[in-house]
C-alpha cells in the first residue's frame, strides 16, 4: 500500500460501503469512549471519523450544521439560552454563536473529540459558551437549568450517542425547555435499513411527548445514501416558519428562508409511512 492508495471505507450496510482516498491520516487513537481518527482526503478535505462512521468533513460540514442549527433558531420567536448535546466537533457550536445574544451550554462526553477538533476543525476558541464533559442524559437529570432550544448532534444510535434517542432522554428535553422551546435532533437516512428505522423510531417517541413534531431534510454527501433527516419538536411556534431573516455577516453556505420552507416537504413514500400522524 502506497501513500496514494490508503482508503477509508464507511461500512453502511451489510453491502454498502462508501470510500475516500486518503492523502494523510493526521489521527488515529483509541480514546475512554470509541475510536477517533482524523483523515485528509482528496475529494472531501479533512474529515472526522468516530468508531468507523464518518461524522464531519471541512468541505459538506455547512449542508448538515446551517440545517440542524438555524432552523429551529429562526423558528424560535426569540432564543437566548441553547444547549447542544454532542457535537464535539464544534460545526453546531459556531453557528449557534452566528446568532446575537445567545449564550450555548455544550454537553459533550469524550474531550478528546473536542481536543482534536479544536486542533483540526473550526471548534471555536472563544465566545459566550461553556463545554460540559459528561454524558448528555445524565447532564439533562441533574441541570435545573431551562432553555429555549436544544440541539442534539449526536452520531448514530450505536455507541455513545445510544442513550440520546431513549424515550426518558426526549421527556428529560421537554422538561427542561422553556413554554415556547424547541428540541432538534440529526434522525438518519430515512431510505435505508437500520437508518429507516430510527428515523421512524425517533419521530413516534417524540410524538407521544410534544405537541408538535416534524421532520426536514438536507443533503450530506458522506452520510449513509446523502439523504438525510432531522426531526424538530416544538412546544408551541410553528418550526416551520422563519421568524427572522438570516443576516448577511453570518455568512450561510446553505441556509436561506426559502431552504427552510422547502426543507419541511415530505416525499409521497414517507408520507405514506407516516399518514394520520403528522400536523
Ligand atoms: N452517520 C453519522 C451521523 C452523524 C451525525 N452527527 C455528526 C456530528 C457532526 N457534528
Amino acid at each position: 500500500m502506497t501513500g496514494h492508495n490508503i482508503w477509508v471505507y464507511e461500512e453502511q450496510t451489510e453491502n454498502m460501503r462508501l470510500g475516500l482516498r486518503v492523502k494523510k491520516v493526521l489521527e488515529s487513537l483509541e480514546s475512554k469512549f470509541q475510536r477517533i481518527e482524523v483523515v485528509e482526503t482528496y475529494q472531501y478535505g479533512k474529515m472526522l471519523i468516530l468508531d468507523g462512521l464518518y461524522q464531519t468533513c471541512d468541505k459538506w460540514e455547512f449542508f448538515y450544521h446551517e440545517m440542524l442549527v438555524h432552523v429551529p433558531m429562526f423558528a424560535h420567536p426569540n432564543p437566548k439560552d441553547v444547549l447542544i448535546i454532542g457535537g464535539g466537533d464544534g460545526g453546531s457550536l459556531k453557528n449557534v454563536l452566528k446568532h446575537p445574544k445567545v449564550h450555548v451550554d455544550l454537553v459533550e462526553i469524550d474531550k478528546k473529540v473536542i481536543e482534536i477538533s479544536k486542533k483540526y476543525f473550526d471548534f471555536p476558541q472563544t465566545g459566550n459558551f461553556s463545554i460540559f464533559l459528561e454524558n448528555g442524559l445524565e447532564y439533562l437529570k441533574r441541570t435545573d437549568k431551562k432553555y429555549d432550544i436544544i440541539i442534539v448532534d449526536g452520531s448514530d444510535p450505536i455507541g455513545p450517542a445510544q442513550d440520546l434517542f431513549k424515550h426518558e432522554f426526549f421527556h428529560l428535553s421537554y422538561e427542561k425547555l422553556r413554554d415556547d422551546g424547541m428540541f432538534v435532533t440529526q434522525s438518519g437516512s430515512p431510505i435505508i435499513g437500520d437508518y429507516h428505522e430510527y428515523f421512524f423510531d425517533t419521530f413516534k417517541k417524540l410524538k407521544q411527548i410534544f405537541p408538535i413534531v416534524l421532520p426536514y431534510f438536507t443533503v450530506v454527501p458522506i452520510y449513509p445514501t446523502g439523504y438525510w433527516s432531522f426531526i424538530i419538536a416544538s412546544k408551541g411556534p410553528d418550526p416551520r416558519t422563519p421568524k427572522r431573516k438570516a443576516l448577511k455577516e453570518m455568512d450561510l453556505k446553505y441556509y436561506n428562508e426559502e431552504v427552510h420552507r422547502a426543507s419541511f416537504a415530505i416525499p409521497n413514500f414517507l408520507l405514506k409511512r407516516m399518514q394520520g400522524e403528522l400536523l
